[in-house]
């Protein structure tokens, strides 16, 4: 696809913005939050745009605790409808000029859905990554209306790490986080101060990453009403435009310093291979990375050679070095990532050519950084990071209970497809019914179906304690990033797997289907796990034709929590779950 769009914004104008610190220590640990409808501009040449934001801004104040120092959150919701979002299905994937209209701005000849428009504001709050009691987790469905009081109780009991907080209503969160409810949420420990690493403006930053369209007028200009739209072949929201803390293509004006980028993905559904470039090739090699989902790795990485992945809520704690540059000297971010992702490599030279319309990537720009005349700071990078963590060992895990969860998509006669995780249960030998058979070399596990929908009665109990290995076994075309509330994990393994599955295989609550280990002879990708992945995440990709599994300990706090895809648009139909952790005195009254 070599077609390409004309940008209707001008890139590299506005300067990044920082979100408003709120620092816990400050308030001693008591702090307010209204969640209200606000006004935004995205960019300097859009007019406001209406939002839903946490304090009224995109994004919501980054709210910074310190380690073991508990934080009281009163979640004021002041939200009222409208919502401030115009959703719709497009009638068609591509316009008369056959492109996508998910590559454009406006409705696309879409009609508004009216329920969407209807939502009045319930919301409830989930604190992605957060060690949280049950009962301030956020569970989808114990909402609190405009007016009703939310005070959560956060223990911050928990490793230095960069979260996030957003809204989490069941069926709407795709709504409600794309109208702007999302902030980040830093942990601050001794450990990363011994580091030296740096602490705050100006040379660490958080960088939110979201895409986002608008409508146009009948003149065709952009009038900077938010816009979700989907089509008939693509559930997912993929917006063209890419903002970062709320910009469209935002310039930072850099010191010759290394800097701390605390970055997240908070697309809907989009993922990110981010690769910094230069006049004319990448210069990866600037960027080191220090930590992902849960804070520290065990030492730096570089960052993979096509560029860093992020998939919804992955997050990457990066030391980039503008140290050695001239002023005037200028570095782009570019997304090279297609969409929907698939785990595609794309060769990171070739970054400034990535825009691929039929990729659902019209524009690869992320943000740039502008090297100013200042003083020159040189920062060491230490060798050794985290060392309170290590891999599971194999004695470890010998014991561990097995899990397996089946990612498939259900294709629906007058509906959009349907994502649904499929938790499996070995099945008695005289089990007749539908069955998924999984083989590797001699031997066959037979599984049958026992929970499809997240209404379903919960079949995972995790014992505080006590390590489990899950299987993640993803039978769809794309990559699904899948999330567990409460303790971090750890990757195991990366497998590839061929299947086959059975004419109707998928219905709404069985699966048959055969996987065997091993390479599909079409299947292009490495099933690798990159350096970054072997830390404490709490957000692992799952990609096509794959076998993830996770080495998972819950030790923290019984009760009723949730795992899902993150990809918004799945978690809201049907991908998500729920699981109970439970106290091993507790176990033996389990009926
Ligand atoms: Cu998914």
């Amino acid at each position: 696809m070599t077609r390409v769009l004309t940008q209707p914004l001008v890139p590299f104008v506005d300067t990044l913005p920082v979100p408003p610190r709120l620092l816990a220590p400050q308030h001693g640990g008591r702090l307010t939050v209204a969640i209200r409808a606000g006004a935004h501009r995205f960019h300097r040449d859009l007019p406001e745009s209406r939002i839903w934001g946490f304090d009224g801004t995109v994004p919501g104040p980054t709210i910074e605790a310190e380690r073991a120092q508990p934080v009281t959150l009163e979640w004021r919701n002041e939200l009222h409808g409208p919502l401030p979002v115009v959703v719709t299905i497009a009638p068609e994937a591509t316009d008369a000029d056959g492109v996508p209209v998910q590559a454009v701005p406006g409705l696309s000849g879409g009609a508004p859905d009216e329920h969407p428009t209807a939502l009045a504001g319930h919301t409830v709050v989930h604190l992605h990554g957060g060690l949280t009691p049950a009962s301030y987790d956020g569970w989808a469905e114990n909402l609190f209306a405009p007016g009703q009081p939310a005070v959560f109780h956060y223990p911050m009991d928990q490793r230095a790490a960069l979260l996030w907080y957003h809204d989490h209503v069941m069926g709407v969160t795709k709504y409600d986080v794309y109208a702007g409810l999302a902030g980040l949420w830093i942990i601050r420990d001794e450990r990363e101060r011994e580091l030296e690493l740096p602490e705050g403006p100006p040379f660490e930053l958080p960088l939110l990453i979201q895409d986002r369209n608008f409508d146009v007028d009948d003149q065709e200009r952009l009038t900077g009403q938010l816009v979700h739209k989907t089509d008939p072949d693509v559930m997912e929201a993929f917006a063209p435009f890419t903002t970062v803390n709320g910009k469209v293509w935002p310039v930072l004006d850099v010191q010759p310093a290394t800097y701390r980028f605390r970055v997240l993905n908070g697309s809907n559904a989009r993922t990110y291979q981010l690769v910094l470039f230069g006049d004319e090739a990448p210069e990866l090699e600037r960027i080191t990375q220090i930590g992902t989902d849960h804070g520290l790795l065990r030492a730096p990485v570089s960052v993979p050679p096509d560029g860093l992945v992020l998939a919804s809520a992955e997050r990457a704690d990066l030391l980039v070095d503008f140290s050695d540059l001239e002023p005037g000297s200028e570095l782009t971010l570019l997304n090279t990532a297609a969409a929907p992702f698939d785990g595609s490599a794309f060769p990171a030279a070739d970054a400034s050519d990535a825009a691929d319309l039929d990729g659902l990537l019209p524009y690869p720009q992320v943000m740039r950084f502008r090297v100013i005349q200042d003083q020159v700071t040189r920062r060491k990078i230490p060798h050794q990071l985290a060392t309170d963590y290590r891999s599971p060992t194999p004695e470890a895990l010998a014991g561990a209970l097995r899990r397996a969860i089946a990612l498939v998509e259900r294709e629906l006669d007058d509906a959009p497809n349907m994502l649904t995780m499929r938790e499996l249960e070995i099945a008695p030998d005289d089990h007749t019914g539908p069955l998924l058979t999984l083989t590797e070399g001699e031997q066959t596990t037979r599984y049958r179906t026992v929970a499809s929908h997240f209404e379903d009665a919960t079949t995972f109990f995790p014992m505080l304690g006590e390590y489990e290995v899950w299987q993640l076994i993803n039978l769809t075309g794309d990559t699904h990033p899948i999330h567990l509330h409460l303790d971090p994990f750890q990757i195991l393994s990366r497998r590839a797997i061929r299947y086959e599955i059975r004419q109707d295989g998928i219905d709404d609550f069985d699966l048959a289907a055969s996987i065997t280990l091993g390479r599909d002879p079409d299947d292009q990708l490495d099933h690798a796990i990159d350096d970054n992945e072997r830390g404490l995440k709490d957000t692992i990709r799952v990609n096509p034709h794959e076998i993830v599994e996770i080495a998972v300990r819950f030790t923290t706090y019984a009760g009723r929590y949730m795992y899902h895809c993150h990809i918004l648009e799945h978690e809201d139909r049907d991908m998500m779950r729920p699981f109970v952790t439970m106290p091993a005195d507790l176990m033996p009254f389990m009926a």
